[in-house]
């Protein structure tokens, strides 16, 4: 019988080995206040196996996994598959993954978790890069970020996993930033309630990766909304709502400026990557205006 004491002190387990900071670690202690303990929750290597626990110690306080990096979405399909079958509605079935393990080593099983149209809530806490393995460059990396596989910066740009899940026509997506807890928390209920595969795609900050002062966690996934670097927005049975559209952008600079993964660029490439940033804030958000995918 579940202990009713332990869920007001919250479903994550004492002495987690995250970096003082991370943003993961915020995401899953929210993600769980939603999802409560009815849930199964499957997780792949990456650095949220840390709530997998180590050896015979759990890291959370509900039933789960730790499977592969290509098919966190495949296995959730399985048990949600396997609950249908005994009758069972209620528990939640949760992937819970990464960037790397979501928009690259993934996609494919996620993508057929969405064809399938398996009722299944997906997390993707996106910190842009392999952060477990020592800060190797992901698709979900932004143009210009240094890592240790892009050290001059990347040249290429960051792969739209929200176009991909409304490509399947699922019934709700969204993108999620810890600059507002009650705005991710809302949209974790919606992905949790929806009725069949669900995404919210969460802004990750990581002090160890993006190498940054854990201090600002907050302030810069605040920065990150308010500079048009991370677009707010919800996909839900066909409709398309951008959350807080911004008609004056904050100075890139207070976002990228107090990363050390930026520092390699001088003021001009700054200046440029401030304009790509802005030019893509303004031309995505009257694309998404006027867009209806059903
Ligand atoms: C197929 C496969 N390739 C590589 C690895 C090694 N590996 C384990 S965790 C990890 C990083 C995963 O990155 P991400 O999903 O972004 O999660 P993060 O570490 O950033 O939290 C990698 C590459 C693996 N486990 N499986
Ligand atoms: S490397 Fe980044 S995501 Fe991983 S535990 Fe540390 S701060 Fe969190
Ligand atoms: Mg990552």
């Amino acid at each position: 019988m579940y202990d009713i004491k332990h869920e007001a002190k919250g479903l994550v387990t004492h002495g987690n080995s995250a970096c003082a900071g991370c943003g993961l670690e915020l995401i899953m202690r929210k993600t769980m206040e939603v999802v409560g303990p009815d849930t199964i929750i499957v997780i792949p290597p990456g650095c949220a196996a840390m709530f997998s626990g180590f050896g015979k110690e759990g890291g959370l306080k509900i039933a789960g996994c730790q499977m592969n990096l290509e098919n966190t979405a495949a296995c959730a399909s399985g048990i949600r598959a396997a609950l249908n079958a005994q009758g069972n509605t209620h528990t939640t079935v949760l992937g819970f993954a990464g960037d790397g393990g979501t928009l690259d080593i993934g996609l494919q099983s996620l993508s057929g978790m969405f064809e399938r149209g398996d009722r299944v809530m997906y997390v993707c806490y996106d910190n842009e890069a392999y952060m477990n393995t020592g800060v190797q460059g992901s698709s979900a990396t932004p143009a210009s970020a240094s890592t240790t596989t892009t050290p001059g910066g990347k040249t290429s740009q960051k792969k739209d996993l929200m176009m991909i899940a409304m490509a399947h026509r699922i019934p709700y997506a969204a993108t999620a930033s810890l600059q507002n807890l009650n705005d991710l928390k809302k949209k974790l209920e919606k992905a949790k309630n929806a009725n069949g595969p669900s995404l919210v795609h969460v802004h990750t900050p990581c002090p160890t990766g993006w190498r940054f002062n854990p201090a600002l966690s907050i302030e810069l996934a605040r920065a990150a909304v308010r500079t048009g670097a991370w677009i707010l927005y919800e996909y839900e049975n066909g409709k398309i709502t951008i959350n807080n559209k911004l008609t004056e952008l904050a100075e890139i600079d207070t976002y990228i400026g107090k990363q050390g993964r930026f520092k390699h660029l001088n003021a001009e490439q700054k200046t440029e990557l401030g304009k790509q940033i802005k030019d893509n804030y303004f031309t995505y958000t009257s694309m998404l205006e006027r867009m209806s995918i059903h």
